[in-house]
């Protein structure tokens, strides 16, 4: 490619002709035209004060109206790549062609967004007017895509022209988007479903060249930026099912606003991930729809700094601001920008700078705030109006054609009765169910003693000149003795034992959490690794000839972004065991919004399913505050119409088949598990091999007394072990211990037969280590009483507090005594 600075003939010497170039390149976005409404105004910048034929070739292509930023990249090849695009001229082949297809998209978006208006008075929209070149620059990205056999887009976008991105991206026919504002169907939803503006969709791009690009625009909820993760793990699953090649097949674009990408910070945690193995999906494309405004806040309320992408250079990759008025400027930004991505599996952002037509809804009233802002946006041109006049096009018939067909699909959509998919599931989901819990649902999980045998040889082992360290050396031959059945089985065997038989009989797994290759507590160790030379080895990638995949990952240090990843891929790999870990239960609070909006929600809102496991360690131990509770309170509010199942396995076995199940069901529900930190090792948990061959997971352990105790303690989890010794220490014979495995769905039948059965039962007392105001207490209380038939039930817990726990190791032991005592002796009354 010819690069203009070839043509500057100049008697200034080559050095200083190549300071001036290095000057523009990089700082030339700072005086770049970049602003429709020119409220950005340039910066004044020594640097760039030069004048000269040098200065004016740099000028025109560093201050057009694209601002390129990337002289922060340490790759010179990288930065020589840029350099060479943004100094060459843009392709004059097929211009005319091109600048008919911008146009159409120019006038195809405006005149959705006034045909919507005017039929729609005081509804929201959240029109895409004033960043119409969105459109282009989507076509443009799609096309290039296209030109790399890019099979699929995964398409994440918050609110702003998203009805139109689902129309003229996506390829959704209008009259679909047109009910919903009708609301045809109102009692299909009742009481769930969501806002048009946030509903998935999937469908087809027709490309320039002919193909077509698969779309599925992802399931979004209000709260922005958090879909991020969610959408790079959908890719990841996507590019993980095609296997060699499925990166190159499916590409990730981001939309972002520009007050949320400078304000949020869950895109900065998906970003972070691009380069880290386990999550990279061979680059992601993101784009600010830069209105300059987030609701009524101005950019110098939204940020510190200049643009809103300015955290996005912390990563080694480049940011193209564009001016959206320049359509032509925005589609060659696309181009490069998937070029990039493709020649160098990089993340990029594009800055498309334009402005919002109206308030921050269509009910909003701009002028209260903006009054001068608007004032100019109120007299200025629709993008189209402008573009046809600089390309001398008659754009009417156009506008004529785009409005007859927008008539059309209104009158089409007065008639349905019902509010019509907007989507195709991929087949993949065919074999899988959500709804509410059947009994045909039920899987046995148990798995033969040989078999058992077979698949933990092949977890204890590893090859030949494995330099392997001494302490996990002896691990493995405890767990080769375990698989024998010399030894109890303990929880990280027992999870090793459930992968390796899962993936032999074909189910792939993938773990990810902070440090989950080895385990918080030491205990997993899935990853070995060779103490000469760190080579690693994973025993779970070798149990058999023909097993399915199994993959593990540490994680960034992030709860949100690496929850919404494991979620996504997911939604993506049904058939997979998908489990996120969190380093502790209690920072998994870091990824509220994804399990409040995706995990616990996304069935309701988006009947989508996810089988995604959560393991949170939980347990009073005295750690303090932070490291004592995955807040079992929180999960089981969140807990409605069978949405997810919560349970917290008090036996190694009992895990393995709460794993197996969760992968062994058609029913796709996620699974919240509270896991143990001292009972991974306590011998009281541990379970014997052939506890693994029974037939499936108890949602209720009954007490192993003949059922004439008179008090029966009700408990789940850590607790109960305690309550047991405590039992034994004192020579009880007329306290019963139940255990709760299954929180949600409550198994109401097994209890009731338990209760049932200890019919000399003066009282019920539910036994818990949390805090008056946490734990299962709440939830429980009413459900005993009703099982209950009249008898008391009482509780002990601790006291109501601010905080989970104690940070005082003695006065955590004090308070567990007087727990134990409470429970055995005097209870509270509740
Ligand atoms: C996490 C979160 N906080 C607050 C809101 C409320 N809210 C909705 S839109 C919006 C402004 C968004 O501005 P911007 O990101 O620039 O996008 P725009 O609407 O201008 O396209 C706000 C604050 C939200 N949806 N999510």
């Amino acid at each position: 490619m010819a690069r203009q600075q070839a043509i500057v003939e100049s008697s200034v010497p080559k050095d200083q002709q190549s300071r001036v170039w290095d000057a523009f390149r990089r700082w030339g976005y700072l005086q770049a035209n970049l602003d429709p409404l020119g409220d950005l105004q340039p910066v004044d910048l020594p640097e760039l004060d030069v004048q000269g034929a040098e200065a004016d070739a740099a000028r025109r292509i560093y201050c057009g109206s694209v601002g390129a930023e990337f002289m922060h990249i340490p790759d010179p090849e990288r930065r020589r790549w840029i350099e060479e695009r943004m100094e060459s001229e843009a392709p004059e082949t097929d211009r005319a062609q091109n600048q008919k297809r911008i146009l159409d998209a120019l006038v195809h978006a405006d005149i959705f967004e006034q045909v919507l208006q005017t039929r729609y008075l005081g509804t929201k929209r959240y029109s895409l007017e004033g960043e119409t070149a969105l459109l282009p620059l989507l076509d443009a990205i799609l096309n290039a895509a296209s030109e790399h056999d890019a099979q699929q887009a995964v398409l994440a976008m918050s609110h702003r022209g998203r009805l139109n991105v689902m129309v003229h991206v996506v390829g959704r026919p209008a009259a679909e988007v047109f009910a919903r504002f009708e609301d045809v169907d109102p009692r299909s939803v009742l009481g769930g479903g969501d806002v048009k503006y946030h509903m998935g969709a999937t469908g087809e791009y027709a490309a320039a060249n002919g193909r077509k690009v698969e779309i599925h625009l992802v399931s979004n909820p209000s709260h922005l930026e958090a879909v991020d993760p969610v959408a790079i793990g959908r890719a990841r699953a996507k590019q993980t099912r095609i296997g060699a090649g499925g990166e190159p097949a499916i590409v990730p674009i981001v939309m972002h606003g520009d007050a949320a990408f400078a304000g949020q910070g869950v895109w900065a945690e998906t970003l972070n991930m691009a380069g880290v193995e386990g999550f990279s999906v061979g680059g992601s494309v993101h784009i600010i729809v830069n209105n300059l405004i987030g609701f009524t806040t101005v950019p110098r309320e939204s940020h510190s700094s200049r643009f809103s992408s300015d955290l996005s250079r912390r990563m080694p990759i480049p940011i193209f601001h564009v001016n959206a008025e320049d359509p032509e400027a925005v589609a060659r930004v696309g181009r490069i920008a998937l070029e990039y991505r493709y020649a160098f599996a990089s993340p990029v952002v594009v800055d498309l700078i334009g402005y919002r037509k109206h308030g921050h809804s269509e009910v909003d009233d701009p002028t209260i705030t903006q009054p001068l802002r608007y004032r100019k946006i109120q007299a200025h041109q629709p993008l189209w109006q402008i573009y046809a006049g600089k390309i001398g096009e008659d754009a009417a018939p156009i506008v004529e054609r785009v409005r007859q067909e927008l008539d059309a699909a209104q009158k089409e959509a007065e008639e349905l009765e019902k509010n019509p998919p907007m989507r195709k599931l991929p087949e993949y989901w065919d074999a899988y169910c959500g709804g509410r819990y059947q009994s045909s649902h039920a899987v046995e999980t148990g798995v033969a003693a040989e078999e058992l045998t077979a698949s933990g040889e092949a977890i204890a082992r590893y090859p030949d000149g494995f330099h392997i360290h001494p302490k996990v050396k002896k691990l493995l031959e405890q767990r080769l003795e375990m698989a024998r059945g010399k030894r109890p089985i303990d929880f990280g065997m027992a999870e090793a034992l459930a992968f390796g038989t899962l993936l032999k009989q074909g189910t792939p797994v993938r773990l990810s959490g902070q440090d989950s290759k080895r385990g918080t507590f030491n205990q997993r160790h899935a990853a070995l690794i060779d103490i000469e030379n760190e080579s690693e080895f994973i025993p779970l990638q070798h149990v058999a000839p023909k097993q399915a995949w199994f993959e593990v990952f540490n994680s960034t240090l992030s709860e949100a972004s690496v929850l919404g990843f494991e979620y996504g891929f997911s939604r993506d790999f049904p058939e997979a065991l998908v489990l996120w870990e969190a380093q502790f239960g209690d920072f998994a609070n870091g990824a509220q919004i994804i399990i409040d909006q995706f995990v616990v929600a996304g069935e309701d809102k988006w009947n989508l399913l996810s089988g995604v496991v959560l393991l949170l360690p939980h347990g009073y131990e005295g750690q303090g505050p932070e490291h004592s509770s995955a807040r079992i309170e929180r999960f089981l509010q969140l807990a409605a119409r069978d949405n997810i199942q919560i349970c917290q396995p008090s036996t190694a076995a009992q895990y393995f088949h709460l794993l197996r199940r969760q992968a062994m069901r058609v029913w796709r529900k996620p699974l919240i598990v509270f896991t143990p930190k001292s009972m991974l090792r306590t011998p009281a948990s541990s379970s014997a091999l052939a506890d693994l061959s029974a037939p499936r997971f108890l949602p209720v352990i009954p007490d192993r007394g003949d059922g004439s105790a008179t008090r029966v303690l009700l408990c789940t989890g850590k607790i109960g072990h305690e309550l047991e010794a405590e039992r034994k220490r004192r020579k009880d014979d007329s306290t019963a211990i139940i255990f709760l495995e299954q929180m949600y769905p409550f198994p109401e039948s097994a209890l009731a037969a338990e209760m049932d059965r200890h019919a000399n039962a003066r009282e019920f007392v539910w036994v818990q280590e949390e805090p008056a105001n946490m734990g299962a207490l709440a939830f429980m209380a009413p459900r005993l009483e009703r099982l209950a038939h009249g008898k008391p039930v009482l509780s002990v817990k601790r006291s109501a507090s601010a905080s989970p726990a104690t940070g005082s190791h003695k006065a955590h032991e004090m308070e567990q005594k007087t727990l134990l005592t409470l429970a055995f002796a005097n209870p509270t009354a509740k």
